[in-house]
Protein backbone atom coordinates (compact mmCIF):
# COMPACT_ATOMS: atom_id res chain seq x y z
CA UNK A 1 0.00 0.00 0.00
CA UNK A 2 1.33 3.64 -0.34
CA UNK A 3 0.06 6.54 1.09
CA UNK A 4 -0.47 9.95 0.21
CA UNK A 5 0.90 12.61 2.01
CA UNK A 6 -0.42 16.20 1.59
CA UNK A 7 2.27 18.38 3.48
CA UNK A 8 0.91 21.58 4.56
CA UNK A 9 -1.10 22.47 1.80
CA UNK A 10 -2.56 26.00 4.52
CA UNK A 11 -3.79 29.22 3.43
CA UNK A 12 -0.67 30.91 5.03
CA UNK A 13 1.11 28.78 2.51
CA UNK A 14 -0.93 30.20 -0.59
CA UNK A 15 -1.26 33.30 -2.02
CA UNK A 16 -2.32 36.38 0.34
CA UNK A 17 -1.14 33.96 3.17
CA UNK A 18 1.38 34.74 5.69
CA UNK A 19 4.50 33.02 3.96
CA UNK A 20 2.68 32.92 0.66
CA UNK A 21 4.16 30.13 -1.92
CA UNK A 22 3.92 31.52 -5.46
CA UNK A 23 0.77 29.49 -7.56
CA UNK A 24 0.10 27.12 -3.69
CA UNK A 25 -3.00 27.56 -4.58
CA UNK A 26 -2.93 26.38 -7.65
CA UNK A 27 -2.08 22.50 -6.41
CA UNK A 28 -4.90 22.09 -4.79
CA UNK A 29 -7.54 20.75 -6.87
CA UNK A 30 -4.75 18.78 -8.68
CA UNK A 31 -4.13 16.80 -5.31
CA UNK A 32 -7.79 16.51 -4.66
CA UNK A 33 -7.78 14.52 -8.19
CA UNK A 34 -5.23 12.54 -7.25
CA UNK A 35 -6.40 11.33 -3.59
CA UNK A 36 -8.82 9.04 -5.14
CA UNK A 37 -5.49 6.70 -6.28
CA UNK A 38 -4.48 5.85 -2.96
CA UNK A 39 -6.06 3.56 -0.32
CA UNK A 40 -3.96 5.94 2.73
CA UNK A 41 -4.20 9.63 2.62
CA UNK A 42 -2.13 11.55 5.14
CA UNK A 43 -2.20 15.35 5.49
CA UNK A 44 0.18 17.45 7.80
CA UNK A 45 -0.36 20.92 8.94
CA UNK A 46 2.39 23.33 10.05
CA UNK A 47 1.61 24.02 13.69
CA UNK A 48 3.43 26.75 15.71
CA UNK A 49 2.73 28.20 18.88
CA UNK A 50 2.94 32.14 19.18
CA UNK A 51 6.51 33.52 19.75
CA UNK A 52 7.26 29.99 18.12
CA UNK A 53 11.60 30.51 17.80
CA UNK A 54 11.12 29.82 13.91
CA UNK A 55 10.01 33.78 13.92
CA UNK A 56 11.86 36.06 12.79
CA UNK A 57 9.59 38.27 15.24
CA UNK A 58 10.85 35.72 18.15
CA UNK A 59 14.29 36.92 17.74
CA UNK A 60 15.47 40.49 18.32
CA UNK A 61 17.44 42.07 15.02
CA UNK A 62 16.43 39.60 12.92
CA UNK A 63 14.78 40.09 9.79
CA UNK A 64 12.48 37.16 8.17
CA UNK A 65 14.69 35.03 5.58
CA UNK A 66 18.14 35.43 7.91
CA UNK A 67 19.21 32.29 9.04
CA UNK A 68 20.20 32.11 12.80
CA UNK A 69 22.10 29.78 14.70
CA UNK A 70 19.97 27.38 16.69
CA UNK A 71 21.03 24.72 19.16
CA UNK A 72 20.23 22.02 16.65
CA UNK A 73 21.85 23.73 13.62
CA UNK A 74 21.01 26.49 11.14
CA UNK A 75 17.70 27.55 10.99
CA UNK A 76 15.97 30.23 8.40
CA UNK A 77 13.73 32.29 10.49
CA UNK A 78 9.95 33.16 8.64
CA UNK A 79 7.79 35.62 9.30
CA UNK A 80 4.97 35.00 11.41
CA UNK A 81 2.98 31.65 9.98
CA UNK A 82 0.76 28.65 11.06
CA UNK A 83 0.34 29.66 14.31
CA UNK A 84 -2.28 27.48 15.97
CA UNK A 85 -5.98 28.02 15.87
CA UNK A 86 -5.50 31.19 13.27
CA UNK A 87 -7.01 31.21 9.80
CA UNK A 88 -3.58 31.20 8.42
CA UNK A 89 -3.06 27.50 10.08
CA UNK A 90 -5.87 26.12 8.58
CA UNK A 91 -6.39 24.31 5.72
CA UNK A 92 -6.86 25.85 2.16
CA UNK A 93 -10.96 25.71 2.31
CA UNK A 94 -10.68 23.94 -1.40
CA UNK A 95 -8.61 21.13 0.36
CA UNK A 96 -10.36 17.53 0.28
CA UNK A 97 -10.08 16.68 4.12
CA UNK A 98 -12.63 14.13 4.40
CA UNK A 99 -10.81 11.49 2.46
CA UNK A 100 -7.69 11.95 5.23
CA UNK A 101 -7.20 9.17 7.29
CA UNK A 102 -4.75 10.70 9.63
CA UNK A 103 -3.53 14.67 9.94
CA UNK A 104 -0.07 14.82 11.23
CA UNK A 105 0.51 18.54 13.71
CA UNK A 106 4.37 19.45 13.54
CA UNK A 107 6.02 22.35 14.65
CA UNK A 108 4.52 22.90 17.93
CA UNK A 109 7.64 22.71 20.29
CA UNK A 110 8.27 25.94 20.71
CA UNK A 111 12.01 25.78 20.85
CA UNK A 112 12.55 23.35 17.55
CA UNK A 113 10.90 23.97 13.95
CA UNK A 114 9.78 20.83 12.28
CA UNK A 115 9.83 20.98 8.30
CA UNK A 116 9.56 17.14 8.03
CA UNK A 117 6.32 15.35 8.53
CA UNK A 118 8.96 12.44 10.28
CA UNK A 119 11.41 14.21 12.24
CA UNK A 120 11.84 18.22 14.11
CA UNK A 121 14.32 19.83 12.82
CA UNK A 122 17.07 18.40 15.73
CA UNK A 123 16.49 15.04 12.79
CA UNK A 124 16.02 13.07 16.23
CA UNK A 125 12.44 13.95 17.92
CA UNK A 126 9.63 11.89 15.67
CA UNK A 127 6.67 13.38 15.01
CA UNK A 128 4.77 9.79 14.98
CA UNK A 129 4.06 9.21 11.31
CA UNK A 130 6.68 6.42 11.18
CA UNK A 131 5.22 4.52 13.70
CA UNK A 132 1.69 5.09 12.17
CA UNK A 133 2.81 3.56 8.53
CA UNK A 134 4.84 0.84 10.19
CA UNK A 135 2.10 -0.34 12.29
CA UNK A 136 -0.12 -0.35 9.00
CA UNK A 137 2.58 -1.87 7.21
CA UNK A 138 2.31 1.02 4.53
CA UNK A 139 6.00 0.60 3.20
CA UNK A 140 5.67 3.22 -0.13
CA UNK A 141 5.04 7.33 0.32
CA UNK A 142 4.46 10.03 -2.19
CA UNK A 143 4.69 13.30 -1.49
CA UNK A 144 2.76 16.18 -2.35
CA UNK A 145 2.25 19.91 -1.36
CA UNK A 146 4.50 23.06 -0.15
CA UNK A 147 6.56 23.77 -0.21
CA UNK A 148 8.81 21.51 -2.37
CA UNK A 149 12.09 23.17 -1.41
CA UNK A 150 11.67 22.84 2.55
CA UNK A 151 8.71 20.52 4.22
CA UNK A 152 7.63 18.65 1.14
CA UNK A 153 12.02 17.80 0.49
CA UNK A 154 12.68 17.24 4.30
CA UNK A 155 10.07 14.89 4.59
CA UNK A 156 10.94 13.20 1.47
CA UNK A 157 14.02 12.65 2.64
CA UNK A 158 13.30 11.41 6.05
CA UNK A 159 11.57 9.18 4.52
CA UNK A 160 13.92 7.33 1.69
CA UNK A 161 16.69 7.69 5.42
CA UNK A 162 13.98 5.20 7.22
CA UNK A 163 13.68 2.92 4.42
CA UNK A 164 10.89 3.91 2.24
CA UNK A 165 10.07 4.04 -1.50
CA UNK A 166 9.48 7.70 -2.27
CA UNK A 167 8.18 9.49 -4.86
CA UNK A 168 7.72 13.11 -5.05
CA UNK A 169 5.37 14.60 -7.85
CA UNK A 170 6.30 17.72 -8.75
CA UNK A 171 3.82 19.17 -10.72
CA UNK A 172 1.86 19.18 -7.46
CA UNK A 173 4.27 20.90 -5.19
CA UNK A 174 5.09 24.51 -5.10
CA UNK A 175 8.63 25.91 -3.98
CA UNK A 176 9.84 29.13 -1.98
CA UNK A 177 13.06 28.72 -3.89
CA UNK A 178 15.02 30.56 -1.23
CA UNK A 179 18.80 31.26 -3.16
CA UNK A 180 18.41 28.40 -5.12
CA UNK A 181 16.92 26.15 -2.67
CA UNK A 182 14.76 23.77 -4.88
CA UNK A 183 17.85 23.10 -7.26
CA UNK A 184 19.47 21.76 -4.02
CA UNK A 185 16.39 20.21 -2.34
CA UNK A 186 16.41 18.54 -5.86
CA UNK A 187 20.19 17.32 -6.15
CA UNK A 188 19.64 16.24 -2.47
CA UNK A 189 16.27 14.20 -3.23
CA UNK A 190 17.95 12.79 -6.18
CA UNK A 191 21.26 11.82 -4.26
CA UNK A 192 18.88 9.84 -2.09
CA UNK A 193 16.56 7.75 -3.87
CA UNK A 194 14.03 9.88 -3.95
CA UNK A 195 12.25 9.26 -6.99
CA UNK A 196 10.97 12.73 -8.21
CA UNK A 197 8.30 13.09 -11.35
C1 LIG B 1 7.42 25.46 5.61
C2 LIG B 1 8.88 27.15 6.10
C3 LIG B 1 8.42 27.21 7.40
C4 LIG B 1 6.88 24.50 4.60
C5 LIG B 1 6.97 25.49 6.93
O1 LIG B 1 5.74 24.00 4.78
O2 LIG B 1 7.60 24.24 3.61
N1 LIG B 1 8.39 26.27 5.23
N2 LIG B 1 7.47 26.37 7.79
ZN1 LIG C 1 6.60 26.64 9.71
Amino acid sequence: MTSLIVIDVQNDFCPNGALAVSGGDEIVPLINARMDKFKSVVLTQDWHPQGHSSFASSHADQDPYSVSDMPYGPQVLWPDHCVQGTKGAEFHAALETTRADLIVRKGYNPQIDSYSAFFENDKTTPTGLHGYLQERRIREVTLVGLATDFCVAYSALDAARLGYEVTVEQDLCRAIDLDGSLATACQNMQAAGVRLI
